[in-house]
């Protein structure tokens, strides 16, 4: 019984394979920026610094709503990335930390 049933997974599995149509290789997925395929389907990926929105839509992912970026003063966000910066008489140490003279 439990055989049969691993069998008939294994012809089902093999009959998705085959039958599979990669939308990412046919441009036909119509995703902004990345696209994985999988059994039956795809799904869009983005790039660093985006997230998607919706399902084919990469928008930037805002860094300094969280946490402030991580930014010991200031944050800024830019477009697939962000910045940090200091308050006058501080100089950036690093990316994030911010030094005194
Ligand atoms: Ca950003």
């Amino acid at each position: 019984m439990r055989a049969a049933m691993v069998m008939w997974m294994t012809l089902l599995l093999v009959l998705a394979l085959s039958t599979d149509i990669n939308e990412c290789s046919r441009n036909t997925d119509g995703c902004q920026h990345g696209c994985e395929n999988t059994v039956g389907s795809y799904y869009c990926t983005c790039r660093d610094g985006y997230q998607l929105s919706g399902s084919k839509n990469c928008i930037d992912i805002n860094e300094c709503a969280s946490n402030n970026g991580d930014c010991e003063h200031h944050c800024e966000n830019t477009d697939g990335s962000y910045n940090c910066t200091c308050l006058d008489g501080y100089q950036l140490s690093g990316s994030k930390n911010c030094t005194g003279e």
